[in-house]
């Protein structure tokens, strides 16, 4: 039974300091670097925007981050501008080891349209091509943790789903831009056959 874990956009941005900063983003770290060791594959997952990305409200004139907006028919919360392509914010967090990572999926590269997905941007246009390389590995059952878990952990945790693996997410490994859209996001989670778990479950 291979069993994956998907690291999240532990990038700086995410974290104290960062442009769009997760409460306590990095405390995960520790856990995060500990886990590794007890799977078979150690994938993680990056944002990383065009200066140009529709999703960044700088992008909108009049409009400010956590405005929303309908972009390409979708609903869209503004962000402030975060993860730009080769920046240090879009850099991963210096404390997470990375060593046992095989592959980095990058995402959101589409000005047009965000991807808060590892697998797919939000109107699941496009694939990112995850699935296929996670099923080539053999992977069943896939482990989901990082930042942030009202976002992008949550929409790769519902693909996870969707695409037919045996889906964990790990909430303690995990930080939320907003504690009540993670309640929310953990209960559709469950509702699609999915499990939140606790990291002492695994170590
Ligand atoms: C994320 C908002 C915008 C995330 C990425 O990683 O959860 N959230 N871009
Ligand atoms: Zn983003």
């Amino acid at each position: 039974m291979t069993k994956a874990l998907i690291i999240v956009d532990i990038q700086n941005d995410f974290t104290t300091g960062g442009a769009l900063e997760v409460r306590q983003g990095e405390t995960i770290i520790p856990i995060v670097n500990q886990l590794q060791a007890h799977f078979d594959l150690v994938v993680a997952t990056q944002d990383w925007h065009p200066k140009s990305h529709k999703s960044f409200a700088s992008n909108h004139a009049g409009k400010k981050p956590f405005e929303q907006i309908v972009l390409e028919g979708l609903d869209q919360v503004l962000w402030p501008d975060h993860c730009i392509q080769g920046t240090p914010g879009a850099a991963f967090h210096p404390a997470l080891n990375l060593n046992r990572a095989e592959a980095i999926f990058r995402k959101g590269m589409d000005a047009r349209i965000d991807s808060y997905s590892g697998f797919y941007d939000n109107g699941h246009r496009r694939s990112t091509g995850m699935a296929g390389y996670l099923r080539e590995r053999g992977v069943l059952e896939v482990f989901i943790c990082g930042l942030a878990g009202d976002y992008c952990v949550y929409y790769s945790a519902k693909d996870a789903i969707g695409e037919g693996f045996k889906t964990f997410l790990i909430e303690d490994a995990t930080r939320s831009i907003d504690d009540k859209g993670f309640i929310a996001a953990k209960a559709d989670l469950k509702s699609r056959g999915g499990s939140i778990i606790n990291s002492t479950s695994l170590l």
